[in-house]
Protein backbone atom coordinates (compact mmCIF):
# COMPACT_ATOMS: atom_id res chain seq x y z
CA UNK A 1 0.00 0.00 0.00
CA UNK A 2 1.31 3.40 -0.96
CA UNK A 3 1.31 6.06 1.77
CA UNK A 4 2.58 8.80 -0.34
CA UNK A 5 0.03 12.24 -1.03
CA UNK A 6 -0.30 13.79 -4.21
CA UNK A 7 2.26 16.76 -4.96
CA UNK A 8 2.93 17.39 -8.35
CA UNK A 9 1.38 17.52 -12.04
CA UNK A 10 3.40 16.88 -15.04
CA UNK A 11 2.40 18.00 -17.75
CA UNK A 12 3.46 16.99 -21.51
CA UNK A 13 2.96 19.98 -24.06
CA UNK A 14 2.42 19.04 -27.75
CA UNK A 15 -1.55 17.80 -27.84
CA UNK A 16 -2.08 18.28 -24.16
CA UNK A 17 -1.86 21.78 -23.26
CA UNK A 18 -2.30 22.61 -26.52
CA UNK A 19 -3.49 21.11 -30.27
CA UNK A 20 -0.07 22.18 -31.72
CA UNK A 21 0.99 19.87 -34.14
CA UNK A 22 -1.31 19.98 -36.90
CA UNK A 23 -1.61 23.67 -37.03
CA UNK A 24 1.37 24.84 -35.26
CA UNK A 25 4.26 22.78 -36.00
CA UNK A 26 3.59 20.95 -39.36
CA UNK A 27 2.79 24.38 -40.54
CA UNK A 28 6.16 26.09 -39.40
CA UNK A 29 8.10 22.48 -41.07
CA UNK A 30 6.26 23.22 -44.06
CA UNK A 31 7.73 26.92 -44.04
CA UNK A 32 11.12 25.88 -43.07
CA UNK A 33 11.34 23.72 -46.26
CA UNK A 34 10.14 26.59 -48.36
CA UNK A 35 12.83 28.64 -46.79
CA UNK A 36 15.23 26.30 -47.38
CA UNK A 37 14.23 25.42 -51.18
CA UNK A 38 13.80 21.78 -50.12
CA UNK A 39 10.96 20.62 -52.10
CA UNK A 40 9.11 18.46 -48.79
CA UNK A 41 5.51 19.20 -48.32
CA UNK A 42 3.81 17.85 -44.58
CA UNK A 43 0.03 17.13 -45.71
CA UNK A 44 -2.39 16.86 -43.01
CA UNK A 45 -2.25 13.22 -43.14
CA UNK A 46 1.34 12.35 -43.56
CA UNK A 47 1.87 14.29 -40.64
CA UNK A 48 -0.09 12.66 -38.67
CA UNK A 49 1.73 9.21 -39.77
CA UNK A 50 5.36 10.85 -39.09
CA UNK A 51 4.09 12.38 -35.59
CA UNK A 52 5.14 8.25 -34.33
CA UNK A 53 8.50 9.66 -34.54
CA UNK A 54 9.06 11.80 -31.84
CA UNK A 55 11.09 14.92 -31.91
CA UNK A 56 11.78 17.39 -35.25
CA UNK A 57 15.02 16.62 -36.13
CA UNK A 58 14.33 12.62 -35.90
CA UNK A 59 10.87 13.13 -37.68
CA UNK A 60 12.65 14.83 -40.38
CA UNK A 61 15.54 12.09 -40.66
CA UNK A 62 12.66 9.31 -40.56
CA UNK A 63 10.71 11.18 -43.51
CA UNK A 64 14.19 11.17 -45.71
CA UNK A 65 14.91 7.65 -44.70
CA UNK A 66 11.07 6.27 -45.04
CA UNK A 67 9.97 8.20 -47.66
CA UNK A 68 10.31 8.03 -51.52
CA UNK A 69 9.48 10.97 -52.31
CA UNK A 70 11.44 12.70 -49.77
CA UNK A 71 14.69 11.42 -52.32
CA UNK A 72 13.96 13.75 -54.64
CA UNK A 73 16.14 16.33 -53.55
CA UNK A 74 18.70 18.42 -54.37
CA UNK A 75 22.33 16.28 -53.97
CA UNK A 76 23.83 18.78 -51.69
CA UNK A 77 21.46 18.02 -49.14
CA UNK A 78 22.13 14.49 -49.33
CA UNK A 79 25.59 15.25 -48.81
CA UNK A 80 25.40 17.66 -45.97
CA UNK A 81 22.36 16.10 -44.11
CA UNK A 82 23.83 15.66 -41.17
CA UNK A 83 24.58 19.45 -41.05
CA UNK A 84 21.52 20.59 -42.91
CA UNK A 85 18.70 18.48 -40.43
CA UNK A 86 19.78 20.70 -37.47
CA UNK A 87 19.86 24.41 -39.49
CA UNK A 88 16.32 23.23 -40.89
CA UNK A 89 14.87 22.49 -37.69
CA UNK A 90 16.07 25.96 -35.98
CA UNK A 91 14.29 27.47 -38.98
CA UNK A 92 11.40 25.21 -38.43
CA UNK A 93 11.42 26.62 -34.62
CA UNK A 94 11.84 30.20 -35.26
CA UNK A 95 8.83 29.87 -37.73
CA UNK A 96 7.48 28.23 -34.77
CA UNK A 97 7.99 30.54 -32.13
CA UNK A 98 6.93 33.30 -34.37
CA UNK A 99 3.33 31.70 -35.19
CA UNK A 100 2.95 30.94 -31.74
CA UNK A 101 3.59 34.66 -30.77
CA UNK A 102 0.14 35.71 -33.40
CA UNK A 103 -1.59 34.12 -30.24
CA UNK A 104 -3.08 31.29 -33.12
CA UNK A 105 -2.71 28.47 -30.79
CA UNK A 106 -4.92 28.27 -27.91
CA UNK A 107 -4.92 26.02 -24.73
CA UNK A 108 -6.61 23.31 -24.64
CA UNK A 109 -10.46 23.75 -22.79
CA UNK A 110 -9.35 23.33 -18.91
CA UNK A 111 -5.50 23.57 -19.24
CA UNK A 112 -5.45 27.20 -17.78
CA UNK A 113 -8.39 26.38 -14.94
CA UNK A 114 -6.87 23.29 -13.52
CA UNK A 115 -3.32 24.92 -14.26
CA UNK A 116 -4.49 27.64 -11.60
CA UNK A 117 -6.75 25.69 -9.34
CA UNK A 118 -3.30 23.38 -8.78
CA UNK A 119 -1.47 26.40 -7.99
CA UNK A 120 -4.30 27.32 -5.47
CA UNK A 121 -3.73 24.15 -3.86
CA UNK A 122 -0.16 24.12 -3.72
CA UNK A 123 0.34 20.96 -6.07
CA UNK A 124 4.06 21.52 -7.82
CA UNK A 125 4.22 21.83 -11.53
CA UNK A 126 6.45 20.61 -14.21
CA UNK A 127 6.22 19.64 -17.65
CA UNK A 128 7.94 16.52 -19.14
CA UNK A 129 8.03 17.30 -23.17
CA UNK A 130 10.19 16.15 -26.50
CA UNK A 131 9.56 19.48 -28.31
CA UNK A 132 12.46 22.19 -27.95
CA UNK A 133 12.49 24.06 -24.74
CA UNK A 134 11.94 27.59 -26.75
CA UNK A 135 8.75 26.29 -27.71
CA UNK A 136 7.44 25.44 -24.62
CA UNK A 137 8.44 28.73 -22.95
CA UNK A 138 6.82 30.41 -26.37
CA UNK A 139 3.84 28.58 -25.70
CA UNK A 140 3.13 29.74 -21.93
CA UNK A 141 4.18 33.26 -23.06
CA UNK A 142 1.93 34.12 -25.35
CA UNK A 143 -1.28 32.04 -24.01
CA UNK A 144 -0.62 32.36 -20.49
CA UNK A 145 1.76 35.43 -19.83
CA UNK A 146 5.58 35.38 -19.03
CA UNK A 147 4.93 34.68 -15.60
CA UNK A 148 3.51 31.58 -16.40
CA UNK A 149 7.25 29.97 -17.27
CA UNK A 150 7.92 30.53 -13.72
CA UNK A 151 4.83 28.12 -12.45
CA UNK A 152 6.49 25.10 -13.79
CA UNK A 153 9.77 24.43 -11.41
CA UNK A 154 10.85 21.87 -14.21
CA UNK A 155 10.76 22.16 -17.56
CA UNK A 156 12.42 19.15 -19.02
CA UNK A 157 12.30 19.72 -22.74
CA UNK A 158 13.94 18.50 -26.25
CA UNK A 159 17.42 17.15 -26.00
CA UNK A 160 18.36 17.07 -22.37
CA UNK A 161 17.62 13.79 -22.45
CA UNK A 162 19.19 11.96 -25.48
CA UNK A 163 16.43 9.21 -26.14
CA UNK A 164 12.70 11.12 -26.26
CA UNK A 165 9.63 9.41 -25.90
CA UNK A 166 8.31 6.55 -26.05
CA UNK A 167 11.56 6.29 -23.98
CA UNK A 168 10.82 7.15 -20.26
CA UNK A 169 13.76 9.14 -19.09
CA UNK A 170 12.04 12.36 -20.04
CA UNK A 171 10.10 11.76 -17.36
CA UNK A 172 12.63 10.17 -15.02
CA UNK A 173 14.72 13.14 -15.55
CA UNK A 174 11.49 15.53 -14.17
CA UNK A 175 10.82 13.12 -11.17
CA UNK A 176 14.54 13.36 -9.66
CA UNK A 177 14.92 16.87 -10.59
CA UNK A 178 12.12 17.41 -8.39
CA UNK A 179 13.01 14.93 -5.64
CA UNK A 180 9.64 13.27 -6.30
CA UNK A 181 8.78 9.51 -6.49
CA UNK A 182 6.35 8.89 -9.23
CA UNK A 183 3.53 7.86 -7.00
CA UNK A 184 3.40 11.55 -5.78
CA UNK A 185 2.35 12.51 -8.96
CA UNK A 186 0.07 12.02 -12.12
CA UNK A 187 1.39 12.68 -15.32
CA UNK A 188 -0.58 14.23 -18.18
CA UNK A 189 -0.51 12.83 -21.81
CA UNK A 190 -2.34 12.54 -25.13
CA UNK A 191 -0.69 10.37 -27.16
CA UNK A 192 0.42 6.85 -27.54
CA UNK A 193 4.50 7.28 -27.17
CA UNK A 194 3.34 9.83 -24.12
CA UNK A 195 1.78 7.12 -22.07
CA UNK A 196 4.39 4.93 -22.95
CA UNK A 197 7.08 7.23 -21.98
CA UNK A 198 5.30 8.34 -18.18
CA UNK A 199 4.43 4.92 -17.29
CA UNK A 200 7.74 3.63 -18.41
CA UNK A 201 8.73 6.04 -15.36
CA UNK A 202 5.93 4.60 -13.05
CA UNK A 203 3.60 7.10 -13.26
CA UNK A 204 -0.58 7.16 -13.21
CA UNK A 205 -1.67 9.14 -15.90
CA UNK A 206 -4.04 10.80 -17.68
CA UNK A 207 -5.11 11.14 -21.44
CA UNK A 208 -7.08 13.72 -23.34
CA UNK A 209 -6.48 12.63 -26.56
CA UNK A 210 -6.93 14.41 -29.83
CA UNK A 211 -7.65 14.03 -33.78
CA UNK A 212 -4.41 12.82 -34.58
CA UNK A 213 -3.90 10.32 -30.96
CA UNK A 214 -7.44 9.63 -30.79
CA UNK A 215 -7.06 5.86 -31.55
CA UNK A 216 -3.48 4.87 -29.62
CA UNK A 217 -3.40 2.57 -27.48
CA UNK A 218 -3.74 3.97 -24.03
CA UNK A 219 -3.55 0.85 -22.30
CA UNK A 220 -3.22 1.27 -18.58
CA UNK A 221 -4.13 5.31 -18.23
CA UNK A 222 -6.04 5.63 -15.16
CA UNK A 223 -8.74 8.28 -17.10
CA UNK A 224 -9.09 9.33 -20.74
CA UNK A 225 -11.00 12.32 -21.26
CA UNK A 226 -12.22 13.84 -24.68
CA UNK A 227 -11.09 17.55 -22.70
CA UNK A 228 -10.20 18.76 -19.12
CA UNK A 229 -13.27 20.43 -19.25
CA UNK A 230 -14.64 23.80 -18.23
CA UNK A 231 -18.01 25.18 -16.39
CA UNK A 232 -20.76 24.56 -19.33
CA UNK A 233 -18.46 22.66 -21.16
CA UNK A 234 -17.73 19.52 -19.57
CA UNK A 235 -15.52 16.60 -19.95
CA UNK A 236 -17.01 13.45 -22.10
CA UNK A 237 -15.62 10.45 -20.15
CA UNK A 238 -13.88 7.61 -22.79
CA UNK A 239 -12.86 5.42 -19.58
CA UNK A 240 -12.22 5.35 -16.13
CA UNK A 241 -14.05 6.66 -12.67
CA UNK A 242 -14.49 10.22 -12.39
CA UNK A 243 -16.33 10.04 -9.41
CA UNK A 244 -19.49 12.12 -10.53
CA UNK A 245 -17.23 15.13 -11.46
CA UNK A 246 -17.70 16.70 -14.79
CA UNK A 247 -14.53 18.46 -15.46
CA UNK A 248 -10.80 17.49 -14.28
CA UNK A 249 -9.93 19.21 -10.82
CA UNK A 250 -8.31 19.18 -8.01
CA UNK A 251 -11.29 17.22 -5.79
CA UNK A 252 -11.14 14.35 -8.92
CA UNK A 253 -7.04 14.33 -8.50
CA UNK A 254 -7.08 13.46 -5.01
CA UNK A 255 -9.88 11.14 -5.16
CA UNK A 256 -8.29 8.91 -8.14
CA UNK A 257 -4.87 9.36 -6.51
CA UNK A 258 -6.85 7.39 -3.48
CA UNK A 259 -8.35 5.02 -5.04
CA UNK A 260 -4.46 4.55 -7.23
CA UNK A 261 -3.39 3.78 -3.79
CA UNK A 262 -5.32 1.42 -2.23
C1 LIG B 1 5.98 16.27 -29.39
C2 LIG B 1 6.83 16.09 -30.54
C3 LIG B 1 7.65 17.19 -30.96
C4 LIG B 1 7.02 18.26 -31.82
C5 LIG B 1 8.10 18.99 -32.54
O1 LIG B 1 5.77 15.01 -28.76
O2 LIG B 1 6.91 15.04 -31.10
O3 LIG B 1 8.65 16.60 -31.73
O4 LIG B 1 6.15 17.70 -32.79
O5 LIG B 1 9.02 19.54 -31.67
P1 LIG B 1 5.25 14.90 -27.26
P2 LIG B 1 10.53 19.86 -32.12
O6 LIG B 1 3.99 15.70 -27.17
O7 LIG B 1 4.99 13.44 -27.06
O8 LIG B 1 6.33 15.42 -26.33
O9 LIG B 1 10.51 20.16 -33.58
O10 LIG B 1 10.93 21.04 -31.28
O11 LIG B 1 11.38 18.65 -31.84
MG1 LIG C 1 2.00 15.08 -26.76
Amino acid sequence: MKTRTLEALIFDVDGTLADTERDGHRVAFNTAFDEFGVNWHWSVDIYGELLAITGGKERMRHYYENYPEAQNIFDDFKLRLDVLIPELHKAKTRHYTKLLATGAIPLRPGVERLLQEARARKLRLAIATTTTPENVTSLLEYTLGREAIAWFEVIAAGDIVPAKKPAPDIYSYALQQMQLDADACFAFEDSGNGIRSSQGASLTTIITPNDYTRDHDFSGAALILDQMGEPGQPFNVLAGDVYGHSLLNYDLLQQLHAATRA
